[in-house]
């Protein structure tokens, strides 16, 4: 009988409009208990042509369902505290076109301990006669690897990495030998030069990317029954903790937070602004499954490979699903629908089979019905496009890139996020 709900809801709202001349037909006002997600169902629920009011009612039932379903509850936003504490700068950089500092923000966890997320900010010259739009990055093996500048501070924290050695990283920690080795995934100098500060952490500050290290954090510092919360949620509220950190700059430009992630950051990056209004556009990176991909295509990643291989970064309850996919009762484009009205950029490349490229333009896609009612001009092409690199395709609220190349955050794909934003 469930399976057949999509037609009992139509032909309600058939009756519905047939009945619009008559007072006493209620209106229909969709919920989520309209839109069940059931098991068993033959597709989960298109997401549907609503209004723009219908979809601000229906936005929070949608974030509190992928809360209970799969990310899992976030831990409380005032364990930052408000005391930052200057490292070093503002030191002028890159020939005078910009400003860096380093920055201690504390976060203050349930048990008492303390952790230091180190913050590495940039802004443009230009600060001073302008305030600036900032952007938000969480970063994969700290700061350090970011750039090859000696006095970026290596974290202090542990991070968990394939090919440690080969990466520089002994018994958990920075070296030398890691400094500036993913330098080409944060564009500083073109960010500044388009106007922009930059404020990136590594994601390992926050909590560390292994189950049997994470769920003991999860549990004493952060105050949540680990089968209850999971790493994107975490990694997510670490980007709501640098928005807080950019709001209270001088130089922010209010109302022009974006934020970018890449990979298992860009699953978190997508959670953060989907929970967070302050993030106004945001850039999801090759995020795959649990990410901007479909679940129920099963293509790449499955559910049964990211909770076998990575059981922390999701609640326990979302477990259920693996080798499941093609059963689950709801799936990302909901939750990529949840974004609106904001810019989204969803960003994906050839060589990225793992993450399923089709199946996160179809996510994006299967969204539009909630762009287009803010911002009717929001349009992708029908079919998976061919690689352009820098390219936003789309209109109106949305792009959609394909890189050429491997699963990777690289300028082009930052530069595809700025033609979505100048649009
Ligand atoms: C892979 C994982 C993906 C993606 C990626 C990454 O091993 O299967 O879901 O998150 O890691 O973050 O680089």
């Amino acid at each position: 009988m469930d399976r057949f709900w999509p037609l009992i809801l139509f032909g309600g709202l058939c009756i519905a409009c047939q009945n619009s001349d008559h007072t006493d037909v209620q209106t229909f006002t969709p919920t989520l208990a309209n839109w069940k997600f059931e098991e068993g169902m033959d597709a989960p629920p298109s997401v549907p042509d609503l209004s723009t009011a219908e979809w601000t009612d229906l936005r929070p039932q949608i974030l509190d369902h992928f809360e209970r379903e799969v990310y899992g509850e976030f831990p409380d936003k005032e364990l930052l505290k408000t005391e930052d504490k200057v490292l070093e700068g503002p030191t002028r950089v890159f020939g005078g076109k910009g400003y860096r500092a380093q920055i201690v923000l504390t976060l203050e966890g349930r048990n008492g301990d303390q952790r230091k997320l180190l913050l590495l900010l940039y802004y443009p010259a230009s600060v001073g006669t302008q305030k600036v739009p900032v952007l938000l990055n969480l970063n994969f093996l700290g700061n350090a690897a970011t750039s090859e500048a000696p006095e970026i501070i290596l974290s202090d924290h542990e991070v968990y990495t394939s090919r440690a050695e080969e990466r520089g990283f002994i018994n958990l920690r920075p070296t030398e030998k890691s400094r500036g080795i993913r330098r080409g995934r944060l564009p500083v100098e073109y960010l500044l030069a388009e106007g922009y500060a930059v404020v990136t952490a590594g994601y390992q500050d926050i909590l560390p990317d292994d189950d049997a290290a994470a769920r003991p954090i999860m549990e004493s510092f952060y105050g949540l029954p680990p089968a209850e919360t999971g790493a994107i949620a975490i990694w997510a509220r670490g980007y709501h903790w640098l928005a807080d950190y950019a709001e209270r700059q001088s130089f922010f430009r209010v109302g022009h937070l974006v934020a970018t992630g890449h990979s298992r950051l860009g699953k978190a990056v997508l959670w953060a602004a989907a929970t967070d209004d302050r993030i106004r556009a945001v850039h999801v990176n090759n995020s795959g499954c649990g990410g901007a991909a479909l679940f129920r295509r099963a293509q790449g990643e499955t559910i049964g490979d990211i909770t076998s291989r990575f059981p922390h970064w999701f609640r326990d309850k979302f477990h259920g699903w693996a080798h499941r996919d093609h059963l689950i009762p709801y799936d990302q484009d909901w939750l990529l629908a949840s974004l609106a009205p904001r810019k989204v950029l969803i960003a994906s490349a050839t060589e990225d089979a793992w993450a399923d490229p089709e199946g996160e333009f179809l996510g994006l896609r299967e969204a539009l019905p909630a762009y287009r009612s803010f911002a009717p001009g929001s349009n992708l092409p029908e079919s998976m496009p061919a690689p352009q690199d820098g390219y936003a395709y789309g209109s109106g609220l949305v792009g959609y890139h394909m890189r050429r190349g491997p699963h990777d955050l690289q300028e082009s794909d930052y530069r595809a996020f700025l033609a979505l934003l100048k649009r």
